[in-house]
């Protein structure tokens, strides 16, 4: 029998190489979006254009605000694997609006986890449901970090983040759902929105070799994150819900850098010196950041046989490559417009 999964957040970075990944294996995949626009489906593009894996998607439209609309899809999609990834991300934005990050992020996934606890009660077959878990649930608490470290959250997006964490636990506790949550360290690629500091460095990068007036503007350049490749992080995913056992798991590399060592990979690529080109806006700083993340991912290394494929540096390079490739396409395309 085909297997199916639904996704929320199916048009982010991590649902549309999760999308990606199922399809491959077989799956009929069902996500969850909120706007159709191509700019929202652009992650998927791939997939849209190729008739045979296009034929094993559905996309379902649904917000997270809304239980009911939830409750709907849950039941079309029939799933047997509900991996929910939908949210507010950015953690700098969620103290400017922590009332909607606890209501999308915190309360969208105890909306989720009751629909699918009814889908399951109702048709008496098991759902097995993911929790995107984050590390910035950690927050202040010393690094490395593994499953047993408390949660010390220093922003609202972290507190909506523990919310939903526990949610989880106590779906698999109390009624005895294989409800499991990954908690993931930070995931790049060329498909993170340009508001992370990843990616927002390998696009300034390519843009300052060609332009080399224009300067970037960072906030904290001492944080130090633990930093691996989205393509890698959603295979960890399937494997936690493939587990005999619902469990909660940390996902890292288990290397640290900081934003300085990122600029000196990005910049170092295009031949220059980030030095000369980048300033510190103390209003990109946040109220409160996390210093220091680092997991310790034995747990998933030892039971799951996931690990990591890409190093920083080759995460880096890779962002970087395709920013140049993106910015010399720009500027090739507005030299012909002349
Ligand atoms: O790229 P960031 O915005 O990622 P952050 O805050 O670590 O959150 C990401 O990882 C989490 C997992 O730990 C996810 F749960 C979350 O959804 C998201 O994917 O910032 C990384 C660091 C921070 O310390 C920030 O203060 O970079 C610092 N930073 C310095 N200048 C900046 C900037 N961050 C951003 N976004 N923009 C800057 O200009």
């Amino acid at each position: 029998m085909t297997q199916r999964a639904l996704i929320t957040g199916i048009t982010g970075q991590d649902g549309s190489y999760l999308a990606e990944f199922l399809l491959a294996r077989g799956y009929t995949v069902h996500g969850l979006v909120r706007r159709r626009t191509p700019e929202a489906l652009s992650n998927l593009a791939s997939v849209l254009e190729d008739p045979a894996r296009r034929a094993r998607l559905v996309l379902h439209d649904g917000d997270l605000a809304d239980p009911l609309a939830l409750a709907r899809v849950v039941e079309r999609a029939d799933a047997g694997e509900v991996y929910h990834l939908a949210g507010q991300t950015h953690v700098g934005r969620s103290f400017a609006a922590p009332e909607a990050t606890i209501a999308t992020t915190g309360l969208g996934a105890v909306r989720v986890l009751e629909a699918v606890r009814a889908h399951r009660d109702r048709t008496r077959r098991e759902v097995r449901y993911y929790q995107a878990g984050s590390s910035e649930m950690f927050g202040a608490a010393r690094a490395p970090q593994d499953e047993r470290t408390p949660f010390a959250p220093r922003s609202p997006y972290g507190a909506a983040k523990v919310l939903a964490h526990h949610a989880t636990v106590v779906a698999r506790e109390a009624y005895g759902l294989f409800a499991v949550n990954g908690i993931l360290f930070n995931h790049e690629s060329p498909r993170r929105p340009e508001e992370f500091v990843t990616r927002k460095v390998a696009c300034a990068a390519a843009r300052i070799r060609l332009d080399p007036a224009r300067r970037l503007a960072l906030g904290n350049l001492d944080a130090r994150r633990d930093w691996g490749h989205a393509r890698d992080y959603v295979e960890a995913m399937w494997r936690m819900l493939q587990h005999d056992r619902p469990l909660d798991w940390v996902v890292a590399t288990g290397v640290a850098h900081s934003v300085r060592e990122l600029l000196e990979v990005a910049f170092g690529r295009v031949g220059l010196d980030w030095r000369d080109h980048v300033d510190v806006d103390p209003a990109l700083l946040r109220p409160l950041d996390v210093e220091d993340l680092r997991g310790d991912a034995s747990r998933a290394r030892a039971e799951l046989g996931w690990r990591p494929r890409t190093s920083f540096e080759e995460l880096v390079l890779e962002l970087t490559e395709a920013e140049l490739e993106r910015a010399q396409a720009v500027s090739v395309g507005a030299a012909h417009a002349r």
